[in-house]
C-alpha cells in the first residue's frame, strides 16, 4: 500500500513511490532475464502520477467498479511498471511481482486483461491501445458517470496507422474524456524514433487533427501533474500530452549508451544492484 507522509510535499511522496516502481521494474526484469526496463523507467512519472497523484478515480480493492477511470498501457511491453503500480495500490499482491514472465504466471510479458485484475486491456501488439481507449471513453460517456480513460503510448508506436484513425475518430466525436500521453523518449526498438519515421512536430500534428495538446517534461512532477489536472477539465476535444522523457531515466548504465541499445534488454544482476542504488540515492 502507498506509504504517505503527510508532512512531505506531494511531489516528494510521489517520487518515493516512483522510485519503488522503478526499482521493481528493474528487479522483475533482471530476475526474468527478459523484458524492457528502460521503457518502464521513461514512463515512471506518468504511471505514478495517474495512480497515486490523485488523477484517476478508482477503487484498488474493487478493480471492476463500473464508474472507475481506466488506464490502458498501450506500450504493453512496459508491463512491469503497470504491475508494480497495481501492487503498490493493493490491487494485486506484491509477492506476485517476481513471477514476471514465468510459465503459468498471470504477470505475462505483456498485460493480459483476462488474467490479472486491474489490467484494462491486453496490449503489446503496438498501435491498438488508442483505439481501445477511444471505445472505452465513448462507452463511459454513454454511462454518464463522468469517468475518463487515460492511455500511455510509445513514440515509436505512433508510427502505426491505426493510431491516426483513432485520432481522427476521437476528434470527430469530441471525446473529451479521453486523455492520451505519448512517452516521447526519442527511441524505439531499432534506434532513434525519428530515424524510423519522423514524428515531429508531434503536438502540432495532433492539434491539426482537432485535439487539445500539451507539451511537457515528462520527468518534472509539476509539469506532469499540472498537465493531467488541466486535461481533466473537459473542453470538447480529446487531449494529447507529449511527455518528453529519457529511456532508462535514472540509470546511468542505460543513459550513457549513445545508441540506447538497451531496448528489451534487462540489466545483469550486478548492473541491477548498481542501478537500484543509483535510484535510491538520487
Ligand atoms: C505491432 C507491433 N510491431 C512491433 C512490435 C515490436 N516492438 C516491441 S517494443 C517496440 C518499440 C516500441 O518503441 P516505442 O513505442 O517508442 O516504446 P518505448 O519502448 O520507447 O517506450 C517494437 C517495435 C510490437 N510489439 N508490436
Ligand atoms: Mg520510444
Amino acid at each position: 500500500m502507498p506509504q504517505t507522509n503527510g508532512a512531505a510535499p506531494e511531489t516528494a511522496r510521489l517520487e518515493e513511490i516512483r522510485k519503488r516502481l522503478a526499482i521493481w521494474s528493474i528487479r522483475m526484469t533482471t530476475k526474468a532475464a527478459s523484458g524492457h526496463p528502460s521503457s518502464c523507467l521513461s514512463a515512471s512519472h506518468l504511471v505514478t502520477a495517474l495512480y497515486f497523484g490523485d488523477i484517476m478515480r478508482y477503487d484498488a480493492a474493487n478493480p471492476d467498479w463500473p464508474q472507475r477511470d481506466r488506464f490502458v498501457l498501450s506500450k504493453g511491453h512496459a508491463a512491469p511498471i503497470l504491475y508494480a503500480a497495481l501492487a503498490e495500490a493493493g490491487t494485486i499482491e506484491e509477492n506476485r511481482l517476481m513471477s514476471l514472465r514465468e510459465i503459468g504466471s498471470a504477470l505475462e510479458g505483456h498485460p493480459n486483461t483476462r488474467r490479472l485484475p486491474g489490467v484494462e486491456a491486453s496490449t503489446g501488439s503496438l498501435g491498438q491501445g488508442l483505439s481501445i481507449s477511444l471505445g472505452m471513453a465513448m462507452g463511459q460517456r454513454l454511462d454518464g458517470a463522468g469517468a475518463r480513460t487515460f492511455v500511455v503510448m510509445g513514440d515509436g508506436e505512433v508510427d502505426e496507422g491505426q493510431v491516426w484513425e483513432a485520432v481522427m475518430a476521437g476528434a470527430k466525436y469530441g471525446v473529451d474524456n479521453l486523455i492520451a500521453m505519448v512517452d516521447r523518449n526519442d527511441f524505439q526498438q531499432m534506434g532513434a524514433a525519428d530515424s524510423v519515421l519522423p514524428l515531429d512536430p508531434m503536438a502540432l500534428k495532433f492539434a491539426a487533427f482537432g485535439w487539445r495538446v500539451m507539451d511537457i517534461d515528462g520527468h518534472d512532477w509539476k509539469a506532469v501533474l499540472g498537465a493531467l489536472r488541466e486535461a481533466k477539465v473537459a473542453d470538447g476535444r480529446p487531449t494529447l500530452i507529449v511527455a518528453h522523457t529519457k529511456k532508462g531515466y535514472g540509470v546511468t548504465r542505460i543513459l550513457e549508451d549513445p545508441g540506447n541499445k538497451f531496448h528489451g534488454v534487462p540489466l545483469s544482476p550486478d548492473e541491477a544492484e548498481t542501478a537500484i542504488q543509483e535510484i535510491e540515492n538520487a
